[in-house]
């Protein structure tokens, strides 16, 4: 690293530190930007995998009510995606970059959306667990050091808030249900449980960006710490909807305020996040799929925007 760079990394570093946000046209180190396109990217291509198993539901939900009500949740993850890519556009990486590594699987995305979604009650499970454990890791990201990614992350976060409670709500109605929906609304948990534990990545000791994403203020609490807020603020949720959590190891640990739980199976995580999970070809074909249909589409949506532009150019020579 020459002087000159030596100088502008202390001063960034120091910027960070006083909780300064770094903007797209201010310097930073590349290591930084590479952080942040994978981080930001990872997450946009997880909003919109993550469509799908909800998307699956659409047609069959129970009532009208509750179609309005997935429907709207399922856009709003569309919605996330779109931020999240234009945020991460500001970095110097285009948009049909980002897609093609999803595409090849070159990009990852969140690991929980590689399990089915069977029964209704997955749609409760999904939004009570995997939307709760998407807002305890998102909203320390409103504080970012990146402003872009931690302005996105502020509207995401109050409609993901709507989208736990939703979650939750139908798993309340489910649990004070018949014996036949209480027993559906127990075995969703029991899927689901494990892997929203896991969505919060390896632990710390086997987590290779956490210290310097850190030091960075990119990440502002570590997987583990994260992982253990939301086993504790769950484990009441879990007692209020008289279901049971599927961990023996699970206890209060009065010592240390929080509660104790069983060893997560890193290696289904790993093996899930290589592409071996139970839906992982299923998704990433949908994707391919999603893309490749929706090209007109984009042509025609670039079509108008080029007659629009030339229109503009027409009118300013005619004025000039
Ligand atoms: N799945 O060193 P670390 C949602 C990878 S919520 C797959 O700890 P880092 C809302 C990691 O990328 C879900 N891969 O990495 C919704 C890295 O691999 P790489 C999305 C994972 O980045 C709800 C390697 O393991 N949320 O979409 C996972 O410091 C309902 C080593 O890990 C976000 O993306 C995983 N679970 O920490 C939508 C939040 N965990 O890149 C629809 C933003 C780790 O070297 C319906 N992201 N890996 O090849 C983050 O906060 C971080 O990126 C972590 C990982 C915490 C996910």
């Amino acid at each position: 690293m020459s002087p000159v760079e030596m100088n502008l990394e202390a001063r960034f570093d120091a910027y960070v530190a006083e909780e300064k946000k770094i903007e797209p046209k201010d310097w930073m180190p590349d290591a930084y930007r590479k952080t942040l396109i994978r981080q930001i990217s990872q997450h946009a291509h997880s909003e919109i995998v993550g469509m799908l198993p909800e998307g699956n539901w659409i047609s069959r939900a129970p009532s009208l009510k509750r179609k309005a009500i997935l429907l709207a949740k399922v856009q709003d993850e569309a919605g996330h995606g779109l931020y999240l890519y234009s945020a991460a556009e500001t970095l110097g990486v285009t948009r049909d970059q980002m897609l093609d590594d999803l595409h090849t699987g070159k990009a990852k995305y969140s690991s929980i959306f590689n399990y089915p979604t069977l029964t209704w009650a997955d749609m409760g499970a999904v939004g009570w667990l995997v939307d709760g454990a998407a807002i305890m890791n998102q909203v320390p990201l409103c504080k970012c050091s990146y402003g872009p990614y931690a302005r996105a992350m502020v509207r995401v976060c109050k409609e993901e808030s709507f989208h736990q409670r939703q979650g939750f709500q139908v798993m309340l109605n489910l649990a004070q249900g018949t014996p036949e929906q209480k027993a559906m609304a127990q075995d969703a948990l029991n899927r689901w449980w494990w892997p929203s534990l896991m969505m919060f990545g390896p632990n710390d000791s086997d987590s290779p960006h956490s210290a310097q994403s850190m030091k960075w203020n990119i990440k502002r609490f570590s997987n583990d710490e994260l992982r253990q807020r939301f086993v504790d603020m769950t484990v009441p949720q879990a007692e209020l909807l008289g279901l049971t959590i599927p961990d023996p190891d699970l206890r209060w640990n009065e010592e240390r305020g929080h509660y104790d739980f069983g060893e997560i199976q890193w290696e289904e995580f790993y093996n899930v996040i290589k592409g071996n999970g139970p839906c992982n070809k299923e998704r990433l074909a949908a994707r391919v799929k999603a893309h490749e249909d929706g090209a007109w589409g984009r042509e025609a949506a670039n079509a108008y925007a080029q007659k629009q532009q030339a229109k503009k150019a027409n009118a300013t020579t005619h004025a000039a």
